[in-house]
């Protein structure tokens, strides 16, 4: 490897989240693509690195880390410094909170967007299955970002706080998603009922992390705030 990361990424998937991240830590690292438009993604040499055919991957020296949260985690502790510090260390109180939300973030918020964004892989192919999934989805995840939102607005370091967290760029990211995705049902979240997710957003669009990130995937100038459907100069988002 030329650098001591590989990020396997395609545009404005859940590699997004991880590039964040690599950027603000300011890492370098290799982005290498996994074409959807020809399922890259299961590919032998893709499973080898992770058996469950999901983005993203990221090598290490250590091994290859699968899942989104583990591989924020991971960087946040291994790259902490005093003038860039994504997680409270772990003999910090605040490290409690953060981790809770931090999984909350990974095993429900972003496994849920999963099943709005693929019901097929729950429910099977009959629509009317599927629009009830939606549905119910579309509760909880309205619940749930209510729930952030009063999270968001406590003053916490690690949640919309002076300096960016890995909860930060996980939680604008899928907020990104929900306002995008499924293309059939975008635009369904009322934005203004969750003000301090909103100003989340703006805060982690001024990064310069943001701006990389944007240019490199074609996500445009205003990822977060305004989302709009991605033109990536290689691959595909979906
Ligand atoms: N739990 C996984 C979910 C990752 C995930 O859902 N990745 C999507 C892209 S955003 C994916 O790989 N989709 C293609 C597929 O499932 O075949 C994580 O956090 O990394």
């Amino acid at each position: 490897m030329t650098h001591p990361y590989r990020l396997h990424y395609a545009p404005d998937n859940a590699s997004l989240i991880v590039r964040l991240a690599l950027e603000e830590m300011r890492l370098p690292y290799e982005a290498v693509l996994v074409d959807r438009r020809v399922a890259a993604q299961r590919s032998a040499r893709y499973l080898a690195l992770n058996p469950h055919g999901r983005i993203p991957v990221l090598e290490t020296p250590d091994g290859a880390i699968f899942e989104t949260g583990a591989i924020l985690l991971w960087l946040a502790d291994r790259h902490r410094t005093e003038a860039c510090a994504m997680m409270p260390p772990c003999d910090h109180p605040d490290r409690t909170h953060a981790l809770k939300w931090l999984f909350f973030l990974s095993n429900t918020l972003h496994a849920e967007l999963r099943m709005l964004f693929y019901p097929a892989l729950y429910v099977g192919d009959d629509p009317a299955h599927q629009a009830a999934l939606r549905a119910r989805l579309q509760g909880s995840l309205t619940t749930h970002l209510a729930r952030l939102d009063t999270a968001a607005a406590a003053g916490h370091a690690w949640l919309n706080g002076a300096a960016p967290s890995i909860l930060d760029y996980y939680l604008a990211t899928c907020l990104r998603w929900i306002a995008l995705y499924p293309v059939d049902l975008a635009g369904w979240r009322d934005r203004t009922a969750t003000p301090h997710l909103e100003a989340l957003c703006a805060r982690i669009e001024t990064r310069a992390a943001t701006a990389i990130c944007a240019r490199a995937e074609g996500l445009g100038p205003h990822p977060f705030t305004q989302p709009a459907y991605p033109t990536p100069p290689e691959g595909s988002a979906l």
